[in-house]
């Protein structure tokens, strides 16, 4: 059994939180096989080449529920994972969308980010990070780096602000676990040295954060807005 009470106070001390082997280790490996099919193992970049270069962000991103595939709908489903939810963002939130994020061989992973801008410290998306595979350092790289603390802290630093890296904390999260990650805490995706590395995202807000929150995300060098490809500010 998991502690909610325990875990819910540590997200809002730290800003996220690793529960290891939360999910049955087949239905993980179901899904896995269903996110390779998709995607094989070349899939082309959505994002523009501007997008990538400045962002180092080389991520291709899949919607699988907008599809009419029902096969992950367990993950949404799962009693704790929903009372943890309900612990944490007091009993007020909605379902955004599910997104896996699929990385290949020799790519960057993603820079250090906000999902949004921490304009309103109630106006947020909590990432659900369910892992279907092992992320390891030698074997996949691709570790989630989270910076303790940050939702917290304002805005990420820019390119010409102090930024600590050595407070950063490297997770390495195996098969069926789950992070819970606050949108507002500073975090990256470390190079992909691996064939591949998946990571499938179930969004959720509390009430009255608009569906559209990350839409701006931010970077050290830029505001970035996905919905019309183009960076709203330059950082420096
Ligand atoms: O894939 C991960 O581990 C983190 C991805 C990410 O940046 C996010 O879900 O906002
Ligand atoms: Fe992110």
């Amino acid at each position: 059994m998991i502690d909610i009470d325990a875990l819910a106070q540590q997200f809002w001390k730290d800003g996220y939180i690793v529960v290891k082997n939360f999910f049955d280790s087949e239905v993980m490996d179901d899904l896995n096989q269903q996110i390779i099919e998709h995607f094989g193992m070349k899939p082309a970049f959505e994002h523009t080449d501007e997008f990538i270069e400045k962002s180092a962000v080389e991520v291709v991103p899949w919607f699988p529920q907008r599809e009419g595939v029902t096969s992950f709908d367990v993950i949404g489903k799962n009693d704790q994972l929903n009372a943890l939810t309900n612990t944490i963002l007091d009993n007020e939130w909605y379902e955004q969308y599910a997104m896996v994020m699929f990385s290949k061989k020799g790519t960057k992973g993603q820079a250090w980010h906000q999902d949004c801008p921490p304009t309103d410290p109630k106006k947020f998306n909590m990432n659900r990070l369910i892992y279907t595979m092992d992320i390891d350092a030698e074997l996949t790289g691709g570790q989630t780096m989270v910076m303790p603390g940050s939702h917290k802290q304002g805005l990420l630093p820019s390119p010409s602000e102090a930024f600590d890296e050595s407070k950063a904390v490297t997770l390495t999260p195996k098969k069926g676990d789950l992070v819970l990650l606050h949108g507002h805490c500073y975090h990256k995706v470390t190079e992909v040295t691996g064939q591949y590395r998946v990571s499938t995202n179930f969004r959720v807000a509390p009430e009255g954060t608009p569906e559209d929150i990350t839409d701006i995300g931010v970077y050290r060098n830029m505001l970035y807005q996905f919905s019309t490809s183009s960076v709203v500010e330059e950082r420096t």
